[in-house]
């Protein structure tokens, strides 16, 4: 399991509560959005990540689910082309952010689209969603990009499951071979390669945790999930994100981890 060092997060917009929305679980609490991000934030130090913070932008509700806008991956970084037309442009100030830092950085081109909350790196293969919001196009132009840089990939169609926004909406790579996996995960060979760990039926949100060093952030409030991997011995860091599941959002979607 690679360990990370630094992650990139960016502060929510004052008009957060535009973003996109398909959980009909009502408007998000701005108040308490900034204090669970704040601490999510906290977390990630606590996990001996160096907090890189990105200002607001105020002309893209959604950006503060920064994952979706690149993937970073060693010494490559590929730029994301946001699925969801008002979310066009995040990728932006990321490129700004990145160039420097990396020293090779793809792009998704049009007509491909991708948004990095479906890409999952397992090691060094990487498993690529073709969603609502990445299209066979943009997954083929991400795999190429990660194979030349010395790395595997396969795709995994998860259009037929209204319950997953993105792949990692229901999947984490919890390190040692294992994944956690929503029930109705499309059993792939590739992704069969690997151990699973299912969370129950009606905790699919929390199959979105994320292994970060020695350390597992899972959402808050789903213990069946919770009991699941403490059984396993893995260190958990239950984070509260209600505010952000409000937009669909996950824990994962909060950073870009390297
Ligand atoms: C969207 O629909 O794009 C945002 N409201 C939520 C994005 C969540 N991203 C992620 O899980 N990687």
């Amino acid at each position: 399991m690679n360990r990370f060092t630094q992650a990139i997060v960016r502060v929510p917009s004052a008009n957060l509560a535009e973003g996109i929305s398909s959980a009909g679980l009502g408007r998000p609490d701005l108040a308490l959005a900034f204090a669970q991000h704040a601490a999510y934030c906290d977390a990630l130090r606590a996990c001996g990540l160096e907090v890189i913070t990105l200002p607001a932008e105020e002309r893209h509700p959604d950006a503060t689910f920064v994952e979706d806008t690149a993937v970073i991956a060693g010494r490559v970084a590929v730029i994301a082309r946001p699925g969801a037309a008002s979310r066009l442009g995040e990728e932006r100030s990321i490129l700004e952010c990145l160039r420097g830092m990396r020293s090779t950085i793809a792009q998704i081109r049009a007509p491909g689209t991708l948004d990095g909350g479906d890409v999952c790196q397992a090691e060094d293969h990487f498993f690529v969603g073709v969603s609502a919001r990445t299209n066979p196009e943009g997954a083929g132009q991400f795999c190429e990009a990660v194979r030349a840089a010395g790395y595997t990939a396969s795709t995994v169609d998860i259009r037929t499951n209204p319950l997953l926004l993105h792949l990692k909406s229901g999947v984490a790579y919890l390190g040692e071979g294992r994944l956690l996996a929503a029930p109705g995960l499309p059993r792939t060979p590739e992704l069969t390669r690997f151990e699973w760990l299912e969370v129950p039926a009606e905790e699919t949100y929390a199959a979105n945790a994320v292994r970060i060093n020695d350390r597992l952030l899972v959402a808050r409030g789903f213990a069946g999930t919770a009991r699941m991997l403490e059984a396993r011995g893995y260190a958990t860091l239950a984070l509260d994100v209600s505010e952000f599941r409000k937009l669909d959002g996950g824990l994962s979607c909060l950073s870009l981890r390297f």
